[in-house]
Order: structure tokens, then C-alpha cells, then sequence
């Protein structure tokens, strides 16, 4: 494992995670794409496993999604690259007798207030994936105010040229606060959706050349977006308030299938991510050189199990947290298993605090929490009784003991916490007849040890 040192905005930082193709807008990244079926406009796909799978905007059909506030209406109603009326177009009738994608940005952009881009179902019926190719600038890929941009009920495919510089930034529209993009399927990304206090929903990116979702301040990322391909799902750079909410991450909810993706979420700002999906092809899950006390909190996820309970897999640790500095929350309520490797590894230094509590970790094929270094973690409790009715032992620093049940040496269900004061804990809890106990300690900075060794319920 390598730690990678890489300069952003002037400022040398050490990731948390190893992180080769994460930042630098001027590196020239990714010259293959992988070939997953996307770039076809056919109602559907098979994927390497066999899979029949349908259409994004048929998927969508059974979702709940956010819906556009009301406003101005455009209706797209051709695929092809048009622009009536010129970049000074204000109003559809300057349009002619169809509107494109081409045309609704232009209008979006040149007319005051809130305007609401949807697209004519019978023209892109969602059982069919109609494309609409982009081989180069769009027409006010900068809006300055907020707009709805809806596939919702339609089946809208955006294919970008797949020998676009990664750096057009032209080539992609920007989502203003208060906007909302939902119900795409974006191909071949050539930059970024910058997505500032709003929100983006419902959309597969796939064949991700270098960042999907750039965020600023208060984004909201999910729910239902599903991310693959060769860069990076979602990244937020010195801005608060990003939530990763209800996404698939190298996973495909149609087929319950991992998806190659490079990184999923890599952070430069504390954000909140939950009730996300990883699948077992990631290379780095999440990233974090966050700065200040504030937590990157992730709870609710799961990491190697599928929503349909299908084991996933994966080639490595699910969750690797390393760098300086950085403060995480690392639960309540993840699912980390069926690791082929350790469940999460910790490196941290002196000013790092990663805390893991409450989550089911289990079936890793190394340790459900692994330390590289543990100059800088409390050492695991010990336990020393088992009986039917309570578990009890010692801890060598002062904390918070979580109690867990498991096959084996990692922490399946959690049963509970306890504080260990004066080297003593004991707490009730019942051990199923099977499982062994095992137990972490998190210290008074937050920092959480490995797992004790497993003691056999009696
Ligand atoms: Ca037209
Ligand atoms: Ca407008």
C-alpha cells in the first residue's frame, strides 16, 4: 500500500486513502475506457455475467425521485444538436418546430427565473434509451441560476464523445444552487457536474472519465445516482455541508452486479454519507483528508452485501482510513463483510480520529478492523468472562467498550457499550449459543482499537 502525496491549491496534503487519479485538473488520467455495454442505444444490455439488463429510465420507473419545483417549461423534443434562434434565444418560439437539449440550455440561461427542462416521453419513451450525442461545447454549460433538468419518465441518454478532453469544462452543464438534474443516464463524462446547494438524483454515470460530481457547499448527492468507470463518483473540495445519500457505487441496482469504479467518494471537506451501496470493484471506496474537528460521518452503508442481500465481494480491504489529519465516524449501522482482505485498515497518525462504532462487520477473510500502525490507537479490551447472561473484562485505557457477537473474530451484531473506567467493565448481554464475544474500545479523542480476541459463548 502507498501512500500518495499530491498538491492541491497550493497545499501539500497526504491523503487519507492512496489515491492516484483523484486531484489535479491538469493530469491527463484516463486514455482506455472500459467497455460495459453503455456507449449502445439499444432498449438494453447484457453484461458480462449474463445479465439482461434494462434500460436506466425503465429502472427509474420504479423509484421515487425528487421532482422539479414549479417553473417555466421546455420540452425537449428531438435528440439532434439544433440551435434555432441562436445563443440569444429567450423563448421557445424562437426554437422552430422541435427544441433541443441544445436549445432548453440556451432558453434556461437567457430567460429570467426558474425553468424546468423535461423531455416529451413519446419522443424518448423510457423502455428505449434514446441518445443524445455531445461531441463538444455546450451552449451555457455555465448557468448562473437554478434550473430542473428532469429525464424522470423518459429515456434520456447523454452520450459525450468519447475523445473529449477530459478538461471541457464547456462540455458539461453546471448545476447552481437551488437546481436540480434527475433521471439522466450520463455517458463518457468528459469533466464534471458541478453541483453547488443542489441537488442531483436518479442519474448513471457510467464510463466516469475523471470526476462525476464536483461539489461545492451544501450538495446533496442521491438519492439513486449509480456510479462506474475509470475516475471518481463524487468529490468535494473546500466546502461544507456535502451529503452522499441512497447511491450506488460500482454497484448496479438492476442486476444486483459490482461495476469497476476507480474511487467512489473522495473528501477535502467534512460531509455526511449514508445508506449508500459499494460494490466489491472499487478500488478506493472513500477517501478523506478532511480538516478542523468536524467528522466525516458514514453510517447506514454497506460495503460487500447487496439491498437483495447477494454477497458482493471484493478484491481488497472495503474501507481503508489513513492520513493526517482527519476525524471520521465510522457507523452507526454499515455492513462491512465479505472483504477478501480486512474489513476497514487503520493507519492513523497523531492528529488522526477514526471512531467505529455500532456497525456488523463480519466474514472478512482478514480482520474485520486491521491496524497498519497502532502507535496511535488504544489498545484493544480484553475479555475475560463469558457466562450466559453478561460479558466482562479489562481495558488498559479508559473508554467506551462496544460489545459484539460473532462466527468468528470480527463484530456480526453489536450488543451493546459499556464504559471502562478503572481497568474493569462489565456488561450485560447474551452471547447467541455459536457466536464468540468480541469487543472494541474507543478512547476519550474518539480513536477506536482493533477487536479484542474472541471468547466462545458458553
Ligand atoms: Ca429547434
Ligand atoms: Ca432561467
Amino acid at each position: 500500500m502507498t501512500l500518495v502525496r499530491v498538491r492541491k491549491s497550493g497545499c501539500l496534503t497526504l491523503l487519507l486513502l492512496a489515491c492516484t487519479a483523484c486531484v489535479g485538473r491538469s493530469v491527463q488520467l484516463f486514455e482506455t475506457l472500459p467497455q460495459d455495454g453503455d456507449r449502445r442505444g439499444d432498449a438494453g444490455a447484457v453484461t458480462g455475467d449474463g445479465v439482461a439488463t434494462p434500460p436506466w429510465g425503465s429502472y427509474l420507473q420504479g423509484v421515487t425521485l425528487p421532482a422539479c419545483a414549479t417553473g417555466a417549461s421546455l420540452v425537449v423534443t428531438t435528440a439532434a444538436e439544433e440551435q434555432d434562434g441562436g445563443t440569444s434565444a429567450a423563448d421557445p418560439t424562437q426554437a422552430g418546430p422541435t427544441l433541443s437539449l441544445w436549445e432548453a440550455l440556451t432558453i434556461a440561461y437567457n430567460r429570467p427565473g426558474y425553468d424546468v427542462i423535461t423531455f416529451d416521453s413519446s419522443v424518448f419513451p423510457p423502455s428505449q434509451r434514446t441518445v443524445i450525442s455531445v461531441s463538444g461545447a455546450l451552449p451555457f454549460a455555465l448557468q448562473t441560476e437554478a434550473y430542473c433538468l428532469s429525464g424522470a419518465g423518459a429515456g434520456v441518454a447523454l452520450v459525450w464523445d468519447a475523445s473529449l478532453d477530459i478538461e471541457c469544462w464547456t462540455c458539461v452543464f453546471s448545476v447552481p444552487a437551488g437546481s436540480l438534474v434527475v433521471g439522466l443516464e450520463l455517458v463518457n463524462l468528459p469533466s464534471t457536474l458541478d453541483v453547488n446547494a443542489a441537488q442531483v438524483a436518479g442519474c448513471s454515470f457510467s464510463n466516469i472519465r475523471y470526476v462525476a460530481c464536483e461539489c461545492g457547499a451544501n450538495a446533496l448527492i442521491g438519492p439513486e445516482n449509480m456510479f462506474s468507470g475509470s475516475g471518481t463518483g463524487v468529490r468535494n473540495s473546500f466546502y461544507a455541508g456535502l451529503v452522499v445519500r441512497g447511491n450506488y457505487f460500482g454497484f448496479d441496482p438492476r442486476t444486483s452486479t459490482n461495476r469497476a469504479l476507480s474511487q467512489a467518494v473522495v473528501l477535502f471537506s467534512p460531509a455526511l454519507v449514508e445508506q449508500n451501496t459499494f460494490g466489491g470493484e472499487i478500488t478506493y471506496a472513500v477517501s478523506s483528508t478532511t480538516q478542523g474537528t468536524e467528522p466525516t460521518v458514514l453510517r447506514n452503508n454497506r460495503w460487500g452485501v447487496a439491498p437483495d442481500g447477494s454477497i458482493l465481494g471484493s478484491a481488497g480491504p472495503h474501507l481503508r482510513a489513513y492520513g493526517n489529519p482527519s476525524r471520521w465516524v465510522i457507523g452507526p449501522g454499515n455492513i462491512i463483510a465479505h472483504s477478501t482482505a480486512a474489513g476497514i485498515v487503520l493507519f492513523p497518525g497523531s492528529s488522526d480520529f477514526v471512531e467505529i462504532t455500532a456497525n456488523s462487520i463480519y466474514d472478512n477473510m482478514g480482520a474485520g478492523i486491521e491496524a497498519g500502525d497502532t502507535t496511535f490507537l488504544p489498545p484493544a479490551p480484553v475479555i475475560t468472562t463469558v457466562t450466559a447472561t453478561d460479558v466482562s473484562g479489562t481495558c488498559a485505557d479508559s473508554g467506551r467498550v462496544e460489545l459484539f457477537a460473532d462466527r468468528g473474530d470480527e463484530g456480526e451484531l453489536y450488543l451493546g457499550s459499556v464504559e471502562c473506567t478503572a481497568g474493569l467493565w462489565s456488561l450485560v448481554g447474551e452471547v447467541p449459543a455459536g457466536f464468540n464475544a468480541t469487543a472494541t474500545l474507543t478512547d476519550g479523542q474518539g480513536r477506536t482499537s482493533v477487536f479484542s480476541g474472541p471468547v466462545a459463548a458458553p
